[in-house]
């Protein structure tokens, strides 16, 4: 079988996957089942007492979903993987995992709205408090570990911001004080960054995004450096918590994962044919894109991601007001939260995906009212930027005063 000596890109079509085993079906077959038939009382037995391996019952594991795991496991590197119902199942799985009442978990500036809705609801039950840091410098951020960190929760690029955590420098000083860290890469998808590679310990997904691809499912996807250790997550948080995918879910995100590589080139392509356009956009104040040399943190970009990306952040002049006159005034692009999907998506983060967050937190991360979000999708960049400029246009129109030189 194609293993080890072949390239992601023929892995994530081919791994683990054997035709001749499934009526020489050309694609895996979804099975969409709850639990597997037992040939006998005593194999039933010897399966719950882990003396033979095989199926028992979806949520402790699903050939559908196991392939999905091992192909992530692979564009990973990692030791172990496990798929769950969203992104969220993933990041509470791992973060149950880690911690314990009383420890403390270090963040990134900026992260998820419903992250750090987690981790509050941490804090309020259990006794788990969280922190938030810049991380720039190896002062700061040995100055900011506690005795009870337990854990770093990082996401990079910072959902909307896209400030960039330098991650070898991160994981060099949590290695010395043996703290795990946990790297959320939802935004540069398994294509662009790779942080077990870096000697990151965990790294989740969204599927939702990139991997899926699609906008037609919700899931999570959690990859580790050590097998044990995921395999006591599959059989502990992962089995009693219960936040698993459904095969069917599984199934679209194996199709997905399939096209991933070509996806990313060309949402990466039609975000810098999108950039050049809004760069020179007098309604655009300040604009975030990892590989844009103006991007305070261009140059960790440039040595931790493969390229940019399709996500660009700005800043919109005119405030709220203007920011939400934009988005009403465009017709193609489509105004909606989630990200990596083929059609073109825009956001207004303050007021959607990071209005949990209280308006003072919020400011400190960087999220205004003027900040928008838009998810570069797979449509001709042409057609995109004529929707961004007359929707610009309308803007300039009803709020002729907003000043923009
Ligand atoms: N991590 C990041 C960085 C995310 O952006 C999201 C969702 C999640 C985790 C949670 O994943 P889910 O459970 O939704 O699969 N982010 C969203 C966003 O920016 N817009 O809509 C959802």
């Amino acid at each position: 079988m194609h293993n080890k000596e072949v390239k992601k890109e023929t892995s994530l079509i081919h791994k683990g996957y054997v035709s001749k085993n499934h009526h020489d079906s050309l694609t895996i077959p979804l099975y969409q089942t709850s639990t597997f038939a037992f040939s006998s009382a005593e194999e039933g037995e010897r399966r719950f007492a882990g003396e033979e391996s095989g199926n028992i019952y979806s949520r402790l594991g699903n050939p559908t979903v196991s392939l999905l795991e091992e192909r992530m496991m692979e564009l990973e590197s990692g030791k172990g993987a496990l798929a769950f119902g969203s992104g969220m199942a993933a990041v509470s799985a791992v973060l149950l995992h880690v911690i314990k009442s009383g420890d403390h978990i270090m963040c990134s500036r900026g992260i998820y709205g419903c992250t750090f809705g987690l981790l509050e609801m941490f804090e309020e039950k259990f006794n788990i408090s969280h922190s938030f840091h810049a991380m720039e410098t190896e002062e700061e951020i040995e100055a900011a570990i506690r005795p009870n960190t337990a854990c770093l929760y990082i996401e990079t690029p910072i959902n909307p911001t896209m400030e960039i955590v330098d991650l070898s420098l991160v994981i060099k000083i949590a290695k010395k004080h043996g703290i795990k860290v946990i790297v959320d890469n939802t935004f540069s998808s398994p294509f662009l960054q790779n942080p077990l590679e870096m000697g990151a310990d965990y790294v989740l997904h969204s599927a939702t995004k990139y991997i899926n691809g699609h906008g037609d499912v919700i899931a999570g996807l959690l990859v580790g450096n050590d097998a044990d250790d995921m395999m006591k997550l599959r059989m502990t948080v992962q089995k009693d918590v219960g936040g698993i995918i459904s095969p069917f879910d599984a199934w679209l995100l194996i199709r997905g994962l399939k096209t991933l590589h070509v996806r990313m080139d060309r949402h990466t392509q039609n975000a810098g044919t999108v950039l050049s356009y809004l760069k020179n956009e007098p309604f655009v104040e300040n604009i975030y894109y990892p590989f844009d040399e103006s991007h305070p943190q261009y140059h960790i970009a440039k040595k931790q991601m493969k390229a940019g990306g399709g996500l660009i952040s700005f800043t919109i002049r005119g405030g709220k007001e203007a920011a939400q006159l934009f988005l009403n005034s465009l017709s193609l692009i489509k105004i909606a939260v989630s990200l990596g999907d083929a059609e073109t998506l825009i956001q207004h983060p303050a007021t959607m995906t990071h209005s949990v967050i209280p308006e003072m937190e919020r400011e400190k991360m960087g999220i205004t009212h003027s900040l928008l979000r838009v998810s570069v999708g797979l449509e001709h960049p042409e057609d995109l930027i004529n929707d961004l400029k007359q929707a610009f246009i309308k803007v300039q129109d009803q709020m002729p005063t907003t000043n923009v030189n």
